[in-house]
Order: structure tokens, then sequence, then C-alpha cells
């Protein structure tokens, strides 16, 4: 009997649960990024290899809700939890106070399925922590999501403890979202990249329209900002800002389609989307 299961990818932000999630499935699917908070949404990469099939979630990071936003993801990352069959906990090797995983996330209970803490980026790591590390969570898995290290061992621990069952999903598809949704997720990674610390949070992008019937492909791309004066940062100077986005994602999207593509970028304004219900459904951000 073949084996297959929903892997969960949880822990605070910033510890590296994407890079995981691309370095799992070989392919850079899930955005990442030095600044917390990048992941706003559960993704969904998939490896099949011989007769075991891993769906894998990545989650946003588990942090107090301060607004509308952050509210769902809070409600992504729980459903997540509640939906794996595996969960890997991820904390930051550098971090030998980290909590559990209940009190990361506030749980009241532990989770039904069985949680494998891993301890990431144990390239960047000094020979001290690690070993505090080690003193404090023996039966962890230690790897770098960033170099690879110690990310077989990790697989194979968690094949042995996913449910024999049929694959759930055909045997090479690599996710369950559109290149339309992961297209968007690339524009927003860009911005992240390009612009300052405070920005980025008021961003959210939307593709409109992703014509594969073109050559190269059309792909029209709204960025929502909060307030008219990140509009015009975010263009920058005689629109400097945007075309160096806009080529910048472009060059991602053609890596993750595999052709060419046209990039039609436009800036809005969104007023206060974060906090606010309706807008935060029509970007796509659903509880
Ligand atoms: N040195 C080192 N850096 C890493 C490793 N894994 C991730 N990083 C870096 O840590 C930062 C955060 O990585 P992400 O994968 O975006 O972290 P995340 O947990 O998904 O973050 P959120 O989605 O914001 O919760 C990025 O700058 C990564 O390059 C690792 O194993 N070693
Ligand atoms: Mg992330």
């Amino acid at each position: 009997m073949p084996r297959a299961g929903i892997v969960t990818v949880a822990g605070k932000p910033n510890v590296g649960k994407s890079t995981l999630l691309n370095r799992i499935v070989g392919q850079k699917l899930s955005i990442t990024s030095e600044k917390p908070q990048s992941t706003r949404d559960r993704i969904v990469g998939i490896l099949t290899q011989g007769d075991a099939q891993m769906v894998v979630f990545d989650t946003p990071g588990l942090l107090d809700p301060a607004y509308e936003l952050q509210e769902t993801m809070r409600h992504a990352s729980l459903r997540a939890l509640e939906d794996a069959d595996v969960i890997l906990y991820l904390t930051d090797a550098g971090d030998s106070d980290a909590p559990s995983l209940v009190e990361a996330a506030a749980l009241d209970a532990p989770p039904a399925a069985p949680v494998i803490h891993v301890v990431n980026k144990t390239d960047s790591a000094s020979r001290p922590q690690l070993r505090a590390a080690m003193e404090r969570w023996p039966e962890a898995v230690f790897v770098s999501a960033l170099t690879g290290d110690g990310v077989k061992e990790l697989l194979d621990t968690v094949r042995a403890r996913l449910p024999e069952s049929e694959f759930l999903y055909p045997a090479d598809d690599m996710s369950t979202q559109s290149l339309r949704f992961f297209a968007a997720e690339l524009v927003r990674e860009t911005a992240l990249e390009q612009l300052g610390d405070e920005v980025p949070y008021s961003v959210a992008c939307v593709v409109e329209e992703f014509r594969e019937d073109r050559s190269p492909i059309y792909v029209r791309a709204l960025i929502y900002v909060e307030r008219e004066s990140q509009k015009k940062i975010l263009i920058g100077s005689k629109g400097a800002r945007i075309r160096s986005i806009g080529e910048a994602a472009r060059k991602k999207i053609e890596t993750l389609v595999g052709s060419r593509i046209y990039l039609d970028l436009w800036v809005k304004v969104l007023p206060n989307w974060r906090r606010d219900a309706a807008a935060l459904e029509r970007l796509g951000y659903k509880r």
C-alpha cells in the first residue's frame, strides 16, 4: 500500500517555513523574504517519490493578530494544523528559547497529528547555539532549508509517519494552486525585496488576466496599497520603481511558467484593506 498525507509546516514568522517547502518540492513555489510575515495564506506543494506522496502545506507565521489580515492568516495556519497528518514545527537554531508549538499557536490542546520539531538554519547558528538547541530538544531534526543539509533525513522521518493511503493527487502535480496565484505572489515578493520596511505590509497583489493563448503570455496584475503616499513610493520617480519591480517579477514568473511573459503592472489604492473584511475577500484572503 502506498503512503500519502498532508504535511503541515508551521512556526513563528521568519523561521524558514517557505524556504523548507521550496526545498522539499525542489521548486520555488512559496515566496520567501528576510522580512517577517511574507506568507499570508496556505501554500500547497506536492512531492511524490516512489510510493509516497507528501502534500506539504506552508503556512503564515504564528502570531497574535492585531488586525483583520492577521486574523485570516492565523485562521489559515490553525486550519492547516487541523488538516495535517504530520506537523513539522520549525524553530530557528539561533533561538534556543523558542516556545513550543502549543505556546506559539496559543492552542488549547496539542494538535491531533504527530509533531516533528525541526530546528532550521543550522548553517548560520553558532556552535554554542546549536549545542543549546540540541540539549533542549534532543528529539528534534536539525536542518538547513537554505543549503538542504539534513532535509533528506527529515523526509525519511516524515515518510515513515505518513498514513497508508492511495495518492491524493496525480503523481506529477506540483501544487493545487494556479499559476495565476503564484504569479501574483511573485509580484508581491519582488515588492517586498525592493521596498523599504513599512510599505510591503500594505501591498497586496492580484492577477486579473492570465492569457496563455498569446505569445508572450499576457499577465495583467494589480498591486494594491493602502494610501496615496504608498502608491507614489511604489511608482517611484518617473515610474522607475514600478518598472524595476515589473522587470524582476517578470523574470521570476517566466522561470516558474517556463515561457515568455508580458507583465502589465498597475498600482491602485484600496484604503486600509488590511483592516477591511470585504476588501480582504476581494483580494483572495478568505476565512
Ligand atoms: N541561513 C539560513 N537562512 C535561512 C534558512 N531558511 C530560511 N532562511 C532565511 O530566513 C528568511 C525567512 O525565510 P522564509 O522561508 O521566508 O521564512 P518563513 O518562516 O516562511 O517566514 P514567514 O512566511 O514570514 O512566516 C529568509 O531570508 C530566508 O532566506 C536556513 O536554513 N539558513
Ligand atoms: Mg513564509
